[in-house]
């Protein structure tokens, strides 16, 4: 690098800290590509998804605000209309009738007033009884501090609540008690406190490096003041990312239940995103809300090595309470796995993840996702496979549907678990080591088995997601481990410059807590392209991975089953179905 260049990258590095004062992670600014935007034609539908939520183009982030009214779903977004890059955010709007068809409506808040002309970022919904939905979200104002506004449908009578108003005596919340002004977002939805008569609210946030959830309560909705204590928080995970608190049955295995539910057999669910790792996780604990303490069960470890909605690919999501089907609906983005320069070129980055149903597990020790059962709607031609043993080294073909658009669900047996590998205890808290470590090519006792999506027939390029049964020497059950490795996923070299980033292609993992006492081990995945959303034991393990093969794409993939494990595994019944395409996916956003 020759002076002149070194001086210029200096010179670029303090600009980039000036204008990122403040800025974190997920905020990163591209100034010269955030208003590239594309036409339509030119969109690359290369990899694109199908059966996914997208906007016709360009960048989307968090979802926000989800909710349901008036019989329409809606479901708001960050998204920058100018560019395939994040920049220039907006909160997009869409409306559905059942969850897979979206029509796309103007941007609901975009930065206007005083209050949010640097920023309108992340928040929530919550319909408020007499009032109507209430959107809170984050503002960013002109020196870069972020406050908490709220929205109000202009007209209740509308049931796709078109227009919002930001109403003149925003902000409700500010940072001027000692918070964090820089790091201070994403408010909740709000429960309401029958024996007290407040609202609550979380904000995310930190103090030094401990993660804050701080509390925020209100009587009419409008003036809200900090509880005397953060409803929880934690050293050194840093910053809370959009919060999300909610009530899940013990009781009630079909049901979810209403943000503002309290009652005997309940108890409450705490998730952060954290902006360090772009992780999420969450605790199961108790709410007791005399003393407005939240404490998680012993159980569940808060921080870094704790459970997870989806190990994989998944992050800033939000539920919902969904009042006409009674069930709670978790929403998440995945961002992209390749390049900036690849997004601006495609002219697109970012989707929401199928819509999951979300359930206290029957153990009580974790919950358990599972795709919307509107997603079934999009079922078409149908292929089946039933008693298949696999001895070691053998792979099935999948044949007669279209694998890189399909929903798969595949039930094995193990049989007996006497020639498990040992289970060593320091793999406990390394899933992801475990996985990257043991592939799908490292032969076990039971296992490595699972399926191979968007694969090539010879195996060039292949995103395996499998399972591998260890076997607990004290306790003498199984431990089983889940991996979505997308390593072997493309061909794709990087062999650009300095400046270009490398792909991402990390293998995930997770595992999987299951007894197997009658040998039988469930995986669904929904394969779209260049998302492998991947359901372990009817959602106990959950791995999503973003991947971007050159070869195994469109017409040209392959999907198969596999065992590389020394002792044969059963397929007792898979089944696979082609998706079709919604009818409707937000044509004519802005
Ligand atoms: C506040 O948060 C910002 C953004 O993460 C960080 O750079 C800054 O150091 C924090 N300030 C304090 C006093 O912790
Ligand atoms: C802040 O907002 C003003 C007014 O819209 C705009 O001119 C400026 O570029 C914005 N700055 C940043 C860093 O977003
Ligand atoms: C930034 O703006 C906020 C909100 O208007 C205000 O309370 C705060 O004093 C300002 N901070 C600085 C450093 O100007
Ligand atoms: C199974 O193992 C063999 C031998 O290591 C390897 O060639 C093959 O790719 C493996 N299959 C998968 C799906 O990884
Ligand atoms: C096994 O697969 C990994 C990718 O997951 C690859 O890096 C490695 O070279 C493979 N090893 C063998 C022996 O094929
Ligand atoms: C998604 O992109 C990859 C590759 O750039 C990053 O490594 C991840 O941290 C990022 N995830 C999120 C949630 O932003």
């Amino acid at each position: 690098m020759s002076a002149s260049n070194i001086i210029y990258v200096l010179l670029l590095i303090v600009l980039a800290n000036i204008i990122n004062n403040g800025v974190d992670a997920k905020h990163k600014v591209f100034h010269e590509l955030q208003s590239k935007s594309k036409s339509l034609e030119s969109v690359s539908p290369l990899h694109r998804t199908s059966y996914h939520f997208q906007p016709p183009r360009n960048w989307i982030n968090d979802p926000n605000g989800p909710m349901l009214y008036k019989g329409i779903y809606h479901l708001f977004y960050q998204y920058n209309p100018k560019g395939a890059v994040w920049g220039n955010i907006v909160w997009a709007h869409s409306v559905s009738k059942d969850l897979i068809n979206w029509e796309a409506l103007e941007p609901a808040i975009y930065p206007s007033k005083w209050f949010d002309i640097n920023g309108t970022w992340s928040g929530s919904a919550t319909n408020v009884p007499g009032k109507g939905p209430v959107i809170l979200y984050t503002g960013i104002t002109e020196n870069h501090t972020q406050i908490q506004n709220y929205a109000i449908p202009q007209d209740l009578s509308d049931p796709y609540l078109k227009k919002w108003i930001k109403p003149d005596d925003n902000p409700i919340v500010q940072p001027n008690h000692g918070e964090n002004g820089s790091a201070f977002r994403d408010p909740t939805t709000a429960w309401f406190n029958k024996q007290d008569g407040y609202w609550r609210i979380l904000v995310g946030s930190k103090k030094n490096h401990r993660g804050v959830a701080y509390m925020y309560k209100s009587r009419n909705f409008k003036n809200w003041v900090k509880t005397k204590r953060p409803l929880h928080s934690k050293a050194k995970t840093g910053m809370w990312e959009c919060p999300d608190f909610f009530p899940v049955s013990v009781t009630d295995k079909k049901n979810g239940l209403d943000t503002s539910y309290n009652g005997p057999n309940i108890k409450h669910v705490l998730k952060v995103s954290l902006d360090l790792t772009r992780y999420e996780y969450y605790t199961l604990g108790k709410y007791n809300t005399k003393k407005d303490r939240y404490i998680p069960d012993g159980k569940t470890p808060d921080g870094w090595d704790g459970l997870r909605f989806d190990y994989g690919n998944f992050y800033a999501s939000k539920t919902f309470f969904d009042d006409m089907k009674k069930r709670r609906i978790l929403w998440g983005w995945a961002n992209e796995s390749d390049t900036v320069e690849d997004d601006v070129l495609k002219g697109w980055a970012g989707v929401q993840l199928i819509p999951r149903t979300v359930l206290l597990d029957t153990s009580g020790k974790q919950l358990v996702f599972w795709p919307i059962e509107e997603i079934e709607s999009l079922r078409g031609k149908n292929v089946q496979m039933n008693n298949q043993k696999m001895e070691m080294g053998q792979s099935f073909e999948v044949k007669g549907i279209t694998p890189a658009q399909v929903d798969v669900d595949v039930t094995f047996n193990v049989g007996s678990l006497e020639k498990a590998e040992t289970f060593d205890t320091s793999y406990t808290t390394k899933p992801l080591e475990l996985c990257n470590k043991k592939g799908s090519n490292v032969s076990g006792g039971i296992g490595p088995f699972g399926l191979i999506t968007l694969a090539t027939s010879d195996l060039e390029e292949y995103t395996p997601v499998f399972f591998r049964v260890f076997k607990d020497v004290l306790t003498k059950k199984p431990k089983v481990l889940m991996c979505s490795d997308a390593k072997p996923s493309t061909l794709e070299t990087d062999t650009g410059s300095d400046q270009k980033q490398m792909m991402y292609k990390p293998s995930f993992g997770g595992f999987v807590d299951v007894d197997l006492a009658d040998g039988k081990i469930s995986l669904r995945s929904l394969i779209d392209h260049s998302v492998v959303e991947s359901f372990g034991a009817k959602g106990k393990t959950v791995i999503t991975s973003r991947v971007y093969p050159t070869k195994a794409v469109g017409e040209k993939a392959h999907l198969f089953v596999f065992n590389n494990g020394s002792q044969p595994v059963t397929v007792e019944s898979l089944n696979a179905w082609n998706m079709q395409k919604p009818q409707k996916m937000n044509q004519g956003a802005h």
